[in-house]
């Protein structure tokens, strides 16, 4: 059978958008080189936070909003908890772009959040010893999304609309016309009339095959867990968080399911290749000093590394994503580049995805995402 949709990559972004493509009726291919949800690439490790006033431009709003609402709708759908409402307080001076970004978020689009003093964080959090310098601005309608069980969900209900999903699966070779996309796995063969590569950080791999690379660094990451004190750290107590300072960035996430509380250095990090097997968390000091200094420094000294461990960014040069049509191929569209904050928008990309594919055009104005800028 020709599929009317191949996916490459069914990862956060290529789940997601074979989800809104079967359940629009489409023949869905979605081709993985793992067996998703897994932890090679950007997906693992439980948690992601959402946040819609943005610390990295205001063009990310809409579509935050979007997500979280495609979030809503796939817990009710899946009968599924994939979403808590913690809240998202943004650290910052005063000064950081990051912050001031968020408060402009904030105005323009009218989202629920409110400007406080590191006294008032302190004091309305006490898991927090913020120095006085320091601002948040606390989003109150995000929090933290359950990234694995959210794939496993858009996966399930994917394959119940009828997608089929290859898994390690190895791709041999890739043939494009403007009809037909033809991908040659170890022992069988893909036909589709269109094609989505939502590779991550293999996806210079897939575009080598017809002749495209694209500016996308791999980047190897790492994030923590600390045993906390459940009655400060709990998401019922304690809230999502970023920290913007200088050329320093981390973000963490209230303890969920006895989970402890997560840390995690944004900024950073060893460049990798693609092919390369992540060297294991610890290996570089740094890996824990970093955030074990920084809970000691802003929340508390008695917290305890309990354990780490690694994943990858896909970094472009400007930080922003990559959606777009490969310019001599427009029956392939490419979704990468996620640059480390992409997990929460994997609702709305898939659906935008979904839209490019049926419709020729997204709902959203995408444009700022093109690959013309580079
Ligand atoms: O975008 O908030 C974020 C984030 C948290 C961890 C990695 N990215």
């Amino acid at each position: 059978m020709i599929y009317d949709v191949a996916i490459i990559g069914a990862g956060s972004m290529g789940m997601s958008a074979g989800y809104y493509l079967a359940k629009s009726g489409k023949t869905v291919a979605l081709i993985d080189s793992n067996n998703p949800p897994h932890s090679n690439g950007s997906h693992h490790g439980e948690t992601r936070i959402i946040r819609h006033a943005y610390g990295e431009g205001d063009i990310y709003v809409p579509l935050a909003l979007r997500s979280q609402e495609l979030w809503y709708e796939l817990e009710q759908t899946s009968n599924r908890k994939l979403f808590h409402q913690t809240g998202v307080l943004n650290i910052g001076p005063k000064e950081s772009p990051f912050l001031q970004n968020v408060i402009h978020s904030v105005k323009k689009y009218k989202l629920s959040a409110e400007v406080l003093t590191a006294q008032e964080i302190n004091r309305r959090w006490p898991g927090y010893q913020l120095p006085d310098y320091l601002f948040g601005c606390f989003e109150t309608d995000s929090g933290v999304l359950m990234s694995e069980e959210a794939i496993q969900a858009y996966c399930e209900l994917a394959i119940k609309h009828g997608a089929r999903l290859y898994t390690n699966a190895q791709i041999q070779q890739l043939n494009v016309t403007n009809h037909l996309a033809t991908i040659q796995l170890d022992g069988q063969t893909i036909e589709a009339k269109q094609l989505i590569i939502t590779a991550g950080k293999g996806t210079n791999q897939i575009l080598s095959l017809l002749g495209y690379e694209l500016p996308l660094q791999p980047v190897r990451k790492t994030f923590s867990w600390f045993d906390a004190n459940e009655e400060l750290y709990h998401s019922k107590a304690f809230p999502a968080w970023s920290y913007d300072n200088a050329n320093e960035t981390y973000y963490g996430f209230p303890s969920i399911d006895d989970a402890g509380i997560k840390i995690g250095r944004h900024d950073g990090g060893h460049p990798v290749q693609a092919e390369e097997t992540l060297e294991t968390f610890g290996i570089y000091p740094e890996d824990e000093q970093d955030v074990t200094q920084f809970v000691k420094q802003h929340m508390s000294s008695d917290l305890k590394h309990r354990q780490g461990k690694v994943c990858t960014y896909t970094n472009t040069p400007d930080g922003d994503f990559i959606i777009d049509r490969l310019p001599n191929y427009q029956n392939v569209i490419t979704a990468c580049g996620f640059s480390g904050h992409g997990f929460k928008f994997s609702s709305g990309v898939g659906e935008l995805l979904s839209q490019m594919v049926i419709h020729g055009k997204s709902s959203l104005d995408i444009a700022c995402f093109s690959l013309d800028r580079f």
